[in-house]
């Protein structure tokens, strides 16, 4: 039986509130991407109407290493909110999950209102920093397999995220080396110009997308450009840290 956009945004934020797998919906039923984005939308206003704030957006699969893990290879975009994050050196209960993966990332804190598509050499103008962030990936669906609409309508696998200390806009965010430690063990490393060829590529692209359908990227807001480097499952009792060369590091503990 066919299920409505209402019903699968429901069942998927029911799904990532309660931590417990669901099944694909390209199993059942065919949607296409407006579908997927409205599926989205309907799942993050349930989070919202029990009191979360949007804080920002996400782009995914802004990397060659990330399309090839996932399997994926168009760009796609999520939302995040205060309760998906978490303080650097902060901790995460693992319960809160259910199989999580963690992925280093760069982020950018919006400085002054986007509501047009900005100009790659005008970008940092509205920004307020640059940081080295941590994002932590939670597919609800069973084994961590999805379909292009399947991610999009679960919010693109986001969980969590942490940020960095802020540096200054102005701050270059190419060709940064980065590894990711997990128990002090390097679990994946790369370089920030794999997203896009530039990170803030994915600012312009974020900024293209929302402006065209008369969304506006609000001061304060965070964006997420997407994994530099293919991501590792997280278990309880892991110590995590990104360090980025220039950015400084950013960590986190599961319990
Ligand atoms: C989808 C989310 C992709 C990224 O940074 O590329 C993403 C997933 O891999 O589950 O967040
Ligand atoms: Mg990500």
């Amino acid at each position: 039986m066919k299920r409505s956009i209402q019903e699968i945004g429901k069942i998927l934020d029911q799904a990532a509130y309660s931590a417990s797998v669901t099944q694909q919906i390209s199993l059942s039923q065919q949607i296409g991407l407006k579908e997927a984005y409205d599926i989205q939308k309907v799942s993050i206003d349930h989070r919202l109407e029990r009191g979360e704030k949007l804080t920002g957006y996400k782009l995914g699969f802004t990397s060659k290493a990330k399309m090839e893990q996932m399997g994926v290879h168009d760009l796609i975009w999520g939302r995040l909110t205060d309760k998906m994050y978490c303080k650097n050196w902060g901790s995460l209960n693992s319960k809160q999950f259910i199989h999580p993966r963690v992925e280093p990332e760069i982020a950018f804190l919006i400085g002054k209102s986007i509501d047009h598509t900005l100009d790659l050499d005008k970008a940092t103008d509205y920004l307020d920093g640059v940081a080295a962030a941590l994002e932590v990936i939670d597919s609800r669906y069973e084994n961590f397999k999805f379909s292009l609409e399947d991610v999009i309508a679960d919010n693109c696998s986001s969980a969590a995220y942490v940020i960095g200390e802020w540096h200054p806009p102005s701050t270059d965010v190419n060709n940064i080396d980065i590894s990711l430690r997990i128990n002090n063990k390097v679990s994946q490393t790369g370089n920030s110009n794999a997203i896009l060829d530039n990170p803030l590529a994915s600012l312009v692209a974020i900024s293209r997308i929302l402006s065209n359908q008369g969304m506006v990227i609000e001061p304060g807001q965070v964006i997420l450009a997407g994994a530099a480097t293919p991501a590792s499952f997280i278990h309880s009792g892991d110590q995590i840290k990104g360090k980025f060369e220039g950015l400084g590091d950013v960590a986190l503990t599961i319990i």
